[in-house]
């Protein structure tokens, strides 16, 4: 049995000395070219920085240190956080000794779930999960290390203590957000038999006969944790922490960019549009009419949402996870039906349109279908699901990028009159 501090400690001298090694033999070598098209598209495929927790691969999709997502999606969100730092899976015994810290560190501190009753009930859970975690701020040891003077090398240490508490505390709080904004506002206290995805749909409170509601929350806090880190969300939380900012702020910088229709919300999006669909036909439609209703959409100026990627070129791994978590526990919801049926129609209907680079489904197509259809009504708060997720990843990029002493982050930005300048236009 090892502490995540402990196996930290002995693995980053290597890992610093490794980049070190690399950047004294290679700094000078080129690795990526910036055309003018990329400058103005959002830096797409430009590579720019570093990420070793995970990487996408536009032909297969998310792979986790080196392991295809499909050969973790089984395992629980705290053991991929272990995976994401250390490169390996814990033993049993050390995944204990994790869920034991994070439970002992999971109170939500009155103030702050005081500060989330105070705001109107129409605000939205994204907002609510961004303002909790910087009122939780106020206990960042990065920020109090900080003030005392740690040396640079030892950074890492308060960022693992922060990213503990941070990541303990957010399904709680999370869970708080759940039963203010939708429900009665009473609180549900942690169960200490159950783990820590356990217990956020436990403190949710949503009638879970089954399990099966658990079971979905355990793969989804797993599929989102991380996505390497040039996504808004976790690109966010990276630059913001290069300053040094503590994590409270760094994520709650993240998941801001989250909470954005085409980043985060999609599954919010997404569930709606499946609503729509099934609104309009009195129940499913029939492939015939569910191709004229995507090119309505399109027709309209609108993107189906849950298809096409930023980086995939293929099905999204993490679709296929849930699409096989659907089809064992809930064959029968129409709202399952209807994704399998858009599954069947809607790539033919992008490739007729010809825009899209990707006419596969990602995981957005699937998430917020299973969420409503086992119970959590309410597609406002899906992205507040991902983002107690996706704060995992987050976390672990930025431990590891103070472990390696990585700089603030600062490119450069031209103007358009440099860049026809540039290209020798008048
Ligand atoms: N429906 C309609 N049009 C689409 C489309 C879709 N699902 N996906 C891409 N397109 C269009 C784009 O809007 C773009 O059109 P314009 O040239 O008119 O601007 C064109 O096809 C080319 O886009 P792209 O290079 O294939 O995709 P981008 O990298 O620009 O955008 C994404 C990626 C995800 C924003 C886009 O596919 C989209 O809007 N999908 C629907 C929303 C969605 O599912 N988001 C979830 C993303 C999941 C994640 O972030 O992990």
């Amino acid at each position: 049995m090892a502490s995540l501090k402990s196996v930290l400690s002995e693995k980053i001298p290597a890992y610093r000395e490794e980049i070190k090694g690399i950047l004294a033999a290679h700094g000078d070598k080129v690795i990526s070219e910036v055309t003018v098209a990329q400058a103005y598209g959002g830096m797409r495929g430009v590579k720019a920085q570093i990420c070793d927790t995970s990487t996408v691969s536009p032909e297969t999709g998310l792979i986790v240190r080196g392991i295809p997502l499909a050969d973790v999606a089984d395992r629980s969100p705290e053991e991929m956080f272990w995976l994401l730092l250390t490169g390996e899976l814990p033993d049993a015994a050390s995944l204990k000794e994790l869920q034991d810290e994070l439970a002992a560190r999971s109170e939500v501190p009155g103030y702050v779930i005081e500060a989330l009753r105070a705001v109107p009930r129409t605000s939205h859970p994204m907002a609510m999960q961004s303002m909790g975690l910087l009122a939780l701020e106020e206990g960042s040891k990065v920020r109090s290390r900080y003030d005392s003077g740690m040396r640079k090398e030892e950074r890492w240490e308060p960022y693992l203590e922060d990213s503990l508490d941070l990541l303990a505390k957010l399904p709680t709080l999370t869970a708080a957000i759940y039963r203010i904004r939708y429900l009665d506002g009473e609180l549900i206290p942690r169960d200490p038999r159950k783990d820590w995805s356990a217990n956020f749909s436990h403190m949710m409170g949503v009638p879970d006969p089954t399990g099966n509601l658990a079971n979905l929350m355990r793969l989804y806090l797993n599929l989102h944790a991380d996505h390497e880190s040039g996504n808004v969300s976790a690109n966010l939380a990276h630059v913001c922490a290069s300053a040094i900012s503590d994590p409270y702020y760094s994520v709650s910088a993240g998941l801001n960019g989250l909470a954005g229709p085409l980043h985060g919300l999609a599954n919010q999006e997404c569930l709606k549009f499946h609503l729509s669909i099934l609104d309009r036909f009195n129940g499913l439609p029939n492939p015939d009419q569910l191709k004229d209703y995507a090119w309505e959409t399109l027709n309209a100026g609108r993107v189906i949402p849950g298809f096409g990627h930023a980086v995939l070129r293929c099905t999204d791994p993490r679709y296929v996870a849930c699409y096989e978590f659907g089809r064992k526990a809930c064959p029968e919801e129409p709202l399952f039906k209807l994704a399998d049926l858009m599954y069947q129609v809607i790539p033919g209907v992008l490739k007729e349109q010809g825009k899209a680079k990707n006419t596969a489904p990602n995981v957005d197509a699937l998430s917020g279908v299973l969420t409503y259809a086992l119970g959590v009504r309410q597609p406002q708060f899906y992205t507040a699901i991902f983002g107690v997720s996706r704060a995992i990843g987050m976390c672990a990029q930025m431990i590891l990028a103070r472990a390696v002493g990585i700089p603030i982050t600062r490119p450069k930005s031209v103007t358009t009159a440099w860049i026809k300048d540039h290209v020798g236009m008048k």
